[in-house]
């Protein structure tokens, strides 16, 4: 499926920290409250609802996802005394980014993190990380974060499946609009993997492994690429493909 497009978050401080929190707790409380959902298993619930949503256009619905907020601009939520900091982890023994210039050479959220404050639904759809980096996503605080991930070994055989299925595919995975049900790519002979990531947790992905998910309510997560020396191989073959334009 095709979701619409976000918008960049507005910079005219429609909301702040506190606002947002109200925004999204008081979304999950309307929805649960409109559709008289019961609060039973909420993790299930809300994934049959998600993808009933995506599929059947049962409705419209639309939420804010204040995402990719650069934390050297918004803040980090780590403690600077934190001995576990995505924003030092540049500096950190073994990582190739020790290397680059801190002043003129740092990119928000590849060398520095990200910020996401999640509301339910909010979404990001299947992709790998740029360059087929690393990437390391910690949740401070919130609801779950659904993941869906795709080991390494069935990258080749996701793209030709996005190839045969959608006509539009490199647009939309370029766009971050290209969201499918894990069912359809297990029924399509696919390796799929599903984790709850909570408060505390961090999620690793790996090199060229794509992944997607949705939050199941207010969320607050920071994240970060990583380049391990074993990352130089996979480093050199995405040069290749944007070379011949096998990756955009
Ligand atoms: O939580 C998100 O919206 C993005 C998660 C992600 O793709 C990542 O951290 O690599």
């Amino acid at each position: 499926m095709d979701l619409k497009k976000g918008l960049p978050f507005s910079e005219d401080n429609k909301y702040t920290v506190g606002s947002f929190r109200q925004y999204s707790q008081a979304f999950s409380r309307d929805y649960d409250y409109k559709f008289a959902r019961s609060t039973a298993c909420p993790l299930l619930r809300n994934e049959i609802e998600y993808w009933n949503l995506i599929q059947n256009y049962k409705y419209d619905v639309s939420v804010d996802y204040a995402a990719d907020l650069a934390a050297s601009k918004y803040g980090s939520q780590f403690p600077v005394s934190s001995g576990f900091n995505l924003g030092t982890l540049f500096s950190q023994k073994d990582s190739l980014f020790q290397f680059i210039s801190r002043k003129t050479q740092h990119v928000n959220g590849v060398t520095f993190p990200w910020v996401y404050f999640g509301t339910l639904f909010s979404s990001f759809c299947w992709h790998v990380e740029d360059n087929f980096l690393y990437a390391l996503n910690y949740q401070h605080q919130g609801a779950p974060k659904t993941w869906y991930f795709l080991p390494q070994d069935q990258c080749e055989a996701f793209q030709a499946f996005l190839k045969s299925t959608y006509q539009r595919k490199n647009k939309m995975v370029q766009e971050l609009t290209l969201q499918i049900n894990p069912i359809e790519l297990l029924k399509a002979g696919l390796k799929v993997y599903k984790a709850y990531q909570r408060p505390g947790e961090t999620v690793v992905n790996f090199p060229k492994c794509f992944h997607a998910g949705f939050n199941n309510g207010f969320n607050v997560n920071e994240a970060v690429n990583l380049a391990a020396p074993d990352w130089l191989p996979f480093g050199q073959e995405s040069v290749r493909l944007f070379r011949v334009g096998k990756l955009k």
